[in-house]
């Protein structure tokens, strides 16, 4: 069977045209503009060094036209595993300047998570760092490559610092030619690419198995950042600071480093999310603006408290990923001194944020509401009827950035959409009469621990590849630091193993760290619901009440 990507009708298509809202332009060019327009003002600072935007744009090229060497070109998918360093956009600019895709991993995805993204997209090249966090990158992507065979899309890999001895793998620094003219393959117009094309892959949270790839093209993911500009007034005196990892979507375009590009300002990337790290970046680039999850709140808010820094340029902090707890939300402005923005958003789309000028009241109590006036969202209850305003029901969206289908993945797009193109996005929310969204649940079988999603079906599957284990659920319940942790309820004819030895197991089948369960209870048999799945809220409120 041939596969067809869903995509929006023509009629929307032209009406998002119409509106200005899709611009027809690709993110190769818009480099272009940026720096023809800004050239000579900071673009990006990681560390001591820093790239103005007529180096990064010319930086892209050089990039471009070592990756183009390689024989990558338009429309090849790149999976990009980096942490929080400029090569992460400087990789990024360089395949939209060949039209490839980049597809964004996050650096705690292992053997597991990568290879299913290689195989998926049908990638051509990795690009990772050679070490992060203690752990070894090259040696991942060894397995990787055994895995994929001599059969499997994977030819390059391309490292980031020492590629060490194995001959197969590309040092990044190697990439670096020197510009090719302007007349060669690889110009400003992205190497022919359309920005009706997908421009990146982003990874969903996912419900399933595995994480399902999201297409996102040029015109709807630069409407994603300009949406967001607009409501956080972003200029060119805007100095973001990206602490989250730039492969997230809320870092990278809701504005993020989008958002602040496309403005003329300048991007600063944090090494780690540490409130230390990164208010000593504050004072020294005069930081005004940067995006939290929840969990890093607290820590933020009592450094800030401790006093001894010069917060003054930080003017917005925003807060999204998961829910806020609302005294949190009330205690972090008045201790940094900023306006606390909260976001629901989601990397399949839809981006809702509290206003700069919105009572305190809405600003603490809800998530947002969408950024696009043609964003069209729908609550309804278990038969799909609309619910009046203030009641709870499950959010549907579809609107001018929010995808109508994941990449292939026919199967699953049956189900994930309605028959009108909307997406069920699994949350279960409540709309005000402004237009602000509550989230108040989730029907979806994923746990949000602080921002990280965690797949229940997925950690399952894996826990029952356990000797030990026969059956297990894993089910999320409140948490005072992470919003929610993980429990694994697992049924054994044994003892069951303590939850240090399932994480080594977990990763020893190569699955990412943080989707290992907190704690594993040892239950006699699931209980199970009258239409036969597992009760999962039953097995939450057997545990002990702290
Ligand atoms: C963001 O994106 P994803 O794709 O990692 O996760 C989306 C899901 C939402 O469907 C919702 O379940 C949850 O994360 N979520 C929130 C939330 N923000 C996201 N739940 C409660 N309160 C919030 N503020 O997480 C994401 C993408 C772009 C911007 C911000 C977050």
């Amino acid at each position: 069977m041939t596969e067809t990507q869903r995509t929006w009708s023509e009629a929307e298509s032209a009406r998002y045209r119409a509106a200005g809202h899709w611009q027809g332009v690709t993110f190769g060019a818009r480099l272009r503009t940026w720096a023809a327009a800004h050239g000579g003002r900071v673009a990006l600072v990681d560390g001591d060094r820093r790239w103005t935007y007529a180096e990064l744009d010319t930086e892209a090229d050089r990039v471009a036209a070592g990756l183009h060497g390689l024989g990558i070109g338009r429309g090849d998918r790149v999976v990009v595993q980096l942490p929080n360093r400029a090569e992460f956009l400087l990789v990024w600019f360089g395949l939209q300047r060949l039209g490839a895709v980049p597809v964004h991993a996050m650096p705690g995805h292992r053997r597991r998570e990568i290879g299913h993204l290689v195989r998926v997209a049908g990638a051509v090249a990795c690009v990772v760092p050679d070490r992060h966090a203690r752990f070894d990158h090259r040696e991942l992507m060894r397995e990787v490559r055994a895995e994929q065979g001599p059969g499997g899309s994977l030819r390059h890999v391309v490292v980031v610092g020492d590629p060490g001895n194995d001959e197969g793998f590309v040092p990044f620094a190697a990439l670096r030619t020197p510009a090719p003219s302007a007349s060669g393959p690889v110009s400003g117009d992205a190497g022919g690419a359309d920005a009706a094309d997908v421009a990146l892959l982003l990874l969903s949270g996912g419900t399933t198995g595995l994480p399902k790839l999201i297409p996102r093209t040029h015109d709807d993911y630069a409407y994603n950042a300009r949406a967001c500009v607009e409501v956080c007034a972003l200029d060119a005196r805007t100095v973001y600071l990206a602490v989250l990892p730039l492969g997230f979507n809320f870092t990278f375009a809701c504005p993020g480093v989008l958002g602040t590009l496309m403005a003329g300002g300048t991007v600063v990337v944090a090494p780690d999310p540490s409130p230390q790290t990164g208010y000593a970046l504050v004072e020294r680039e005069g930081v005004t603006l940067t995006s939290l999850t929840p969990p890093l709140v607290p820590h933020w808010t009592q450094e800030a408290a401790a006093g001894g820094w010069d917060l003054g340029s930080l003017s917005v902090v925003q807060v999204g990923g998961a829910r806020l707890p609302e005294d949190h939300a009330r205690t972090l402005g008045p201790a940094l001194g900023v306006t606390v923005q909260q976001v629901f958003g989601m990397a399949e789309g839809l981006i809702n944020l509290t206003r700069l000028d919105d009572p305190e009241d809405l600003v603490c109590a809800t998530q947002g509401r969408p950024v696009s006036p043609d964003d069209e969202v729908l609550v309804v209850d278990a038969d799909g009827r609309p619910v009046p305003d203030g009641t709870a029901g499950e959010l549907l969206t579809r609107g001018p950035y929010t995808l109508r289908g994941y990449y292939r993945a026919e199967e699953h797009n049956r189900t994930a959409f309605t028959p009108d193109g909307y997406y069920r996005s699994g949350d279960v929310v409540r709309r005000l009469a402004s237009g602000h969204l509550v989230v108040v649940g989730r029907i979806k079988d994923q746990i949000n621990r602080g921002g990280e999603k965690v797949a229940a079906v997925e950690v399952e599957e894996q826990l029952l590849t356990h000797p030990a284990i026969t059956a297990a659920a894993l089910v999320g319940v409140p948490d005072e630091r992470w919003g929610e942790r993980s429990v694994a309820f697992v049924v054994c004819a044994g003892t069951a193993p303590g939850a240090r030895e399932v994480a080594a197991h977990l990763k020893e089948r190569g699955l990412a760290g943080y989707k290992a369960p907190d704690e594993v209870v040892q239950v006699p048999g699931l209980p199970l619901t009258a239409v036969g799945k597992v009760d999962k809220a039953a097995l939450a409120r057997g545990l002990p009440r702290p």
